[in-house]
């Protein structure tokens, strides 16, 4: 079977259907620009058990733009998953994904190749119709079934597949997050909507101060530029910067903090199109202090937010990142970090406490510009949210235990108390596929040194690392590009020991770091150290590496990390030494 799907480069959209030719409705409605920022909708748990049934379809929207979607037993969209540490999820997930609508891969690679394996767990080929999830962050075994991307591969049409995992004991009280891991496709997917935030609830359990706080979940996603050719609106009488792009077809970074962005952004999907940027709107309680989980499901946008009343920055109260409470060492007590703003490389999570501002003040959630080097995306400053406080605006749906029983202590020794058994060096650089044509593809690596540079290969017959259960390792990744990057791994978290070579005191735990551009002139690449923790028994098994810049990661940005179980003979990868 022949499926051909290709557009223009860049856009990234295809239509068997012409403009004014009917298309079939469309199966998620997202709100108009300008709305009221809905509470995304969800479900939670019962009797330790959240059981549901999604659906993952696509679609053309009215304006002709290919979109994804996660739709629930009861038509809801993306619901956000509620559980507790040690509840059972058992999620069936069935690809209703049709052909003519499906996004072009960015190199071309295989799209128009259908390829159904006779098993879902059989390692078929990628393809931009099949899907998967990946469940951003928990600590659940990398298997089929579980959390792995590697082999499982859901065609069109087949039968639900089923997720079935326990949420471990231990899992941190935080926000987490699904979205599809199919490699070669998934920046398209994601950027057409399709993922989900999760919640394992307790954070007021780490933290008493949020003790009976009402609260509420935004997730920001990024999308196709919906009017890519408008002049920005707001240059007024200086020239707009001269907008150049990069292979990738994406508005490349001017380093004013204005001009066209790469992409538009939606919060809970009410989209805040450039160049109007008409924010949409957060109504709150008049100085009503409330728990704001942000996940930052943009495809390659970085967000850098900030609250804004009358003018002044505001304060906000970070309580937890990428799903730990920042005290998760069990020592801090109630520790809140003060920060006037945040930044959220792609695939963050940030759990902060707001005090909403006085009736009548102009209030704006806004992200500001963030630099991301001379071969990065554009990422302006723009609002994306009004915050209008008064007195009738309706409460939160939801609202933290008022009386927290305490987490327990950990069981095991803080991550930074811990002897790393190895350190390694990765490193990102880029190259354009073909060297005598600077504007071909880009080819991205992510290389451990002392290896050759190769884009991700699935049916690589061994791993890029292989590390042994119960260790921990610091691992220095280095950027030699003239981008950021931003670097996660599967199954577990780290700690932020240097950047750039400087030693910070951080004991939070996070799952996504960004990384520093090049410069391409000093003599030292900018680099991060993170103490990575192979302690879980549960993440024995292959899983990835990659960056989280979702062009970067389907451009081959990835490898594979094999943690041995606790007994295996040690390693003895030739990029490991030890202290
Ligand atoms: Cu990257």
């Amino acid at each position: 079977m022949r499926i051909l799907m290709f557009a223009a480069a860049g856009a990234a959209i295809i239509s068997n259907f012409a403009r004014g030719e009917s298309r079939p409705a469309e199966p998620c409605t997202r709100p108009s620009v300008g709305s009221v920022v809905p509470e995304p909708a969800e479900v939670e748990s019962r009797n330790g058990v959240l059981r549901l049934q999604l659906t993952y379809r696509n679609f053309l929207d009215t304006a002709g733009f290919l979109r994804y979607c996660y739709v629930d037993a009861e038509g809801e969209e993306a619901p956000v998953l509620r559980l507790r540490a040690g509840d059972e999820l058992i999620l069936g997930l069935k690809n209703e994904l049709k052909p003519g609508l499906a996004a072009r891969s960015r190199l071309g690679m295989k799209a128009g190749h259908m390829h159904i394996p006779s098993h879902p767990c059989a390692s078929g080929e990628m393809d931009a119709l099949s899907t998967n999830l990946h469940f951003h962050g928990l600590t659940v075994p990398p298997a089929c079934h579980q959390d792995d991307v590697l082999k499982t591969f859901i065609a069109p049409n087949a039968k639900p597949f089923e997720y079935r995992f326990q949420i471990p004991a231990d899992e941190a009280p935080g926000m987490y997050w699904y979205h599809p891991h199919v490699h070669g496709f998934t920046s398209s997917q994601v950027l057409g909507g399709a993922s989900g935030a999760i919640v394992v609830e307790g954070l007021e359990r780490a933290n008493t101060v949020l003790a009976g706080l009402p609260e509420r979940t935004f997730i920001i996603r990024d999308e196709d530029l919906l009017n890519p050719d408008a002049p920005p609106a707001d240059s007024g009488n200086i020239p707009p910067p001269i907008v150049l792009h990069d292979a990738e077809g994406d508005v490349l970074n001017t380093g004013t903090g204005g001009g066209k962005p790469a992409k538009d952004l939606s919060i809970n999907f009410v989209p805040v199109p450039y160049p109007e940027y008409t924010p949409a709107v957060i109504r709150i309680k008049p100085l009503e202090r409330q728990l704001w989980r942000v996940l930052n499901a943009s495809a390659i946008t970085y967000l850098n937010l900030q609250i804004v009343v009358d003018g002044s920055p505001q304060s906000l109260g970070v309580v937890a990142l990428d799903g730990v409470p920042i005290n998760e060492s069990g020592m801090a007590g109630d520790r809140i970090l003060w920060e006037s703003h945040i930044l959220l490389p792609p695939a963050g999570r940030v759990e902060f406490v707001i005090i909403g501002p006085r009736a009548g003040s102009q209030a704006k959630l806004i992200t500001r510009s963030y630099d991301t080097g001379p071969d990065g995306e554009n990422d302006p400053t723009r609002p994306l949210a009004n915050i209008v406080a008064n007195a009738d605006a309706p409460e939160p749906r939801r609202m933290l235990a008022a009386v927290p029983v305490p987490l327990p202590r950990p069981q095991i020794a803080w991550l930074g108390n811990v002897r790393p058994a190895a350190q390694r060096k990765l490193y990102f650089s880029e190259r354009p596929q073909d060297p005598t044509n600077p504007v071909s593809p880009t080819l991205f690596y992510l290389t451990v040194d002392g290896q050759t540079p190769a884009v991700f290969d699935p049916a690589a017959p061994s791993p890029n690392i292989t590390v042994r259960g119960g260790d921990v390792e610091d691992w220095i990744i280095e950027n030699r590009t003239r981008e950021v990057h931003a670097f996660h791994i599967h199954q577990t978290h780290f700690m932020l020991l240097e950047w750039n070579g400087i030693p910070l005191d951080e004991p939070f735990l996070r799952d996504t770091i960004n990384v520093a551009y090049w410069n391409g002139k000093s003599t030292y690449f900018p680099s991060v150290k993170l103490r990575i923790d192979f302690r879980d028994p549960n993440i024995v098994g292959t899983f990835l590496y990659h960056c989280h810049l979702l062009e970067h990661e389907d451009g081959g940005m990835m490898g594979t990390i094999r943690v041995l179980p606790p007994d295996a003979r040690p390693p003895t990868a030739p990029a490991t030494y030890s202290y």
